[in-house]
């Protein structure tokens, strides 16, 4: 038997749309201030979870001091869940009233 002919009309043809898959929203960990937690501590916790030298660690540390709060590093939602985590459980552990937060970036 004959097959229809795609050129005679028996086809239908979709229309020609590029896909665009957005990126995922990113979140920003942000470190407090307190006047209790050890500068050092903190130093180190922020280059032990978000990859710091001690140079940049100890940057970020000062602007926390000087500001309230900043920056440690920018993430995926589950990434950055994880490091407020990673970062509470540290301070409980030793004591410090450390507080970290995530929050949408650009929203
Ligand atoms: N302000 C604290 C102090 O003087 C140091 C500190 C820095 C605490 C950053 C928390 O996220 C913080 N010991």
């Amino acid at each position: 038997m004959k097959q229809p002919d795609p050129e005679a009309g028996g086809s239908v043809v979709l229309e020609r749309r590029t896909e665009r898959v957005k990126p995922p929203q990113m979140y920003q960990v942000i470190m407090l201030n307190d006047d209790y937690t050890p500068m050092e501590f903190v130093v180190v916790v922020i280059q032990e979870f978000f990859g710091k030298d001690l140079e940049s660690a100890t940057r970020i540390m000062l602007k926390i001091h000087l500001d309230g709060k900043a920056v440690c590093g920018v993430y995926s939602r589950d990434v950055a869940v994880t490091k407020v985590d990673q970062v509470l459980e540290a301070a409980h552990k030793a004591g410090h009233p450390l507080k970290c937060v995530c929050e949408p970036l650009d929203v």
